[in-house]
Parts: C-alpha cells; structure tokens; sequence
C-alpha cells in the first residue's frame, strides 16, 4: 500500500517520458470499439476504464473474463480487447483473450505487470504496469497502477477522436500530480487506523458509490472481504431502494465512497435513506466536502484530486481500512485463508 506513490510515478514515467503510448497512438485511429477482460481487482479496473473510455466517445464493454470465455457475442468492426492482469497468468483471463482471438478481434493489448508472463506474449501490444513485484495476495499497488496506465491508454485512444491538446495536458497534469497525492494521503494512515475497531466485530458491511466510484466501493468490499473476512457487499448507491435498504441496521454499517463531483448531491439523498434507518455511515469524500458528521455520520476526508484520479486517491483510503481491520484482527493480510497469488485453474 505505501509502495504506491513510487509505483504510479515509475508507471507515468515509462509511458510519457519514454512515449511508450505510440504504438497504441499508431493503430488507435482505428479502433472503433473496445472490449476489457479481467477477473477480480483488475475486473474492477476495467469498469472505472469502460466508463471513460464512453465519456470520450469510445464505446466500450467491460466483462469479467470468466464469463466472456463461454460466450459468443457479436465483435463490433475494428474493435480492441483490452486483458487486465497483474500476474498475467490467470487462467479466465487467458481463456478468455483466446475466446476474443477466436471470435476475431482485431487488436490485442495486455495491461499486465508481469513482463514475462504467458498473457504478455498472446496479444499485439503490452502496456507494462511498474508496480513492482507485488508480495501480497491481495492486489493493491497493481490495482492503481492499472487505472493510470488505463487512463493513458483513454488518452492515446480519444485523441484520435478529437481529445484538444488542452484536454490532454489537464489529465496529464493531473496524473503528474498523483503521486504527491499519493503520498499526501497516506499521512492519514493512523486516522483511518482508528476506525478499524469499529469494524472488527462487525459481520456485514455495505459500500456505496456512484459513476467511477462504484467499481471503487466494489474494490473496497473485495479488500474487506479478501484480508478481514467480514461479508462485503458494493451497490451504485441508486440500488438501495431496490433491495439492500433491507439490510441496514444499527449492526451493520455503510461506507459511502462520496466524491464531491457532479453526483454528490445524488449520494447526499442515498446517504440520508441510511441514516434515517438508523445505519451507521462512514463517508469517504474529498476535503472541503459539504458533507457533515453527524451522531450517524462520520466524514473521513481524503486528499482533493481531479475527476480522474479521485478514484485512485479513494481506493488508497479503503484499502487503508481494509488493512488495519485485518491487522486488528489478527489476520495474516499477505496471505489471506483459501486465496492464491495467481488463479491459474
Ligand atoms: C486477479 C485476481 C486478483 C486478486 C487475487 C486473485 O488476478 O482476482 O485481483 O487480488 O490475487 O486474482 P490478476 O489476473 O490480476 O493477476
């Protein structure tokens, strides 16, 4: 986790000062479409990518690899399948990448930090994350270092779609940023480490996001679930009335992954359907949020950061909190029970 300041730096280097982005740039006034593939964490990345890529004019599918590798759906006319890997040797992955070659996909790109690995050598191109070698089971540094390399990979693709230089040099600057960002929000280290006692004898915990941020609170269950063992569940906030309102109790609370952006105030009104059913929230939102505490209510305020890097700054706080749950715990956080590095069956 405290690796991640340098991993995204190292990842930005390689691709904008070595201008590895060309080969993409080459072929990507081409691409009509694009199709992610990944399973887990690097799943979750794919969704924050697909809802980019679509703000860009980039139509785009995210599917989890396990899934996509039975399928036979319709391949859209110079369309791009995009794998995203930390170990690059996931099998559903590989499946599922064989499926799309299969199927006839024009372009391949694996976003993987594994050099060497099988999936490196199956597709056209291969954007390498620089996030080291990642020693724990549960993907964390690999994970933001996926969505920079995927944000430069927006970049590549949408200014052949008209992307002005001016855009542009806004995203850049503000991943140039990031890893101060980055390191600005780990001082809050011991803060959020105070919350982990309230979470540990809990048995259920439900996260809320919305646009980028709900594949971030599906991120933040996942951790909660692979290093604390308590039951995780992540909806789009606009989902409570439509079942998970039932589960809120005084025993079970919500995390709230609230940037403020354009849907705050959506979230606001979500928020409120909590704590008026006596939930408990803890809401994740930038400094300077209008967001309030309350009796119910704790704000946790994280580092300000632009639209498209708030969702990396966001998941750095909730695996911040996964962690010291499992630490208060007494769980083993490197090597969590039933789980393996790589899921190559
Ligand atoms: C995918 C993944 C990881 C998870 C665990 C099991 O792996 O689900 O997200 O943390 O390590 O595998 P990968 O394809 O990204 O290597």
């Amino acid at each position: 986790i405290f690796e991640q300041g340098s991993a995204v730096a190292n990842t930005l280097e390689e691709r904008i000062t070595n201008n590895c982005m060309l080969e993409i740039e080459t072929f990507g006034d081409q691409v009509e479409a694009v199709r992610i593939l990944a399973c887990g964490t690097s799943y979750y990345a794919g969704m924050v990518a697909r809802i980019w890529l679509e703000s860009m004019g980039i139509p785009c599918e995210a599917e989890i690899a396990s899934e996509f590798r039975y399928r036979n759906p319709v391949v859209p006319d110079n369309a791009l399948v995009v794998a995203i890997s930390q170990s690059g040797e996931t099998a559903d992955t590989l499946a599922a990448l064989n499926q799309a070659s299969k199927l006839g996909y024009k372009y391949s790109l694996a976003i993987c930090n594994s050099p060497f690995s099988q999936m490196t050598r199956v597709t056209d191109l291969v954007l390498h994350t620089r996030a080291g070698p990642e020693i724990s089971v549960a993907s964390t540094k690999a994970f933001t270092t996926q969505l920079v390399s995927l944000l430069l990979l927006m970049i590549a693709l949408a200014k052949r779609r008209g992307m002005t230089v001016d855009e542009e040099a806004e995203i850049v600057s503000e991943l140039r940023a990031l890893p101060s960002r980055i390191e600005a929000l780990l001082q809050m280290d011991k803060d959020i480490a105070e919350l982990s006692d309230y979470f540990a004898d809990k048995e259920h915990t439900l996260f809320l996001g919305r646009g980028t941020h709900y594949p971030i609170a599906l991120e933040g269950a996942l951790k909660l679930k692979e290093i604390s063992y308590i039951h995780a569940d992540a909806y789009p906030a606009g989902e409570l009335k439509h079942g998970p309102l039932a589960l809120i109790d005084a025993k079970t609370p919500t995390i709230a992954v609230a940037p403020n952006n354009h849907l705050l105030a959506k979230l606001k009104a979500n928020i409120q359907e909590v704590r008026a059913r006596g939930g408990k929230l803890f809401v994740f939102s930038d400094s300077g949020t209008p967001i309030k505490s309350d009796e119910l209510i704790e704000v946790i305020e994280v580092v300000k950061s632009g639209p498209f890097t708030s969702p990396i700054i966001h998941t750095i706080a909730l695996q911040l909190l996964a962690y010291h749950v499992a630490v208060t715990k007494g769980n083993d956080v490197d090597n969590p029970r039933n789980l393996a590095k790589s899921v190559t069956v």
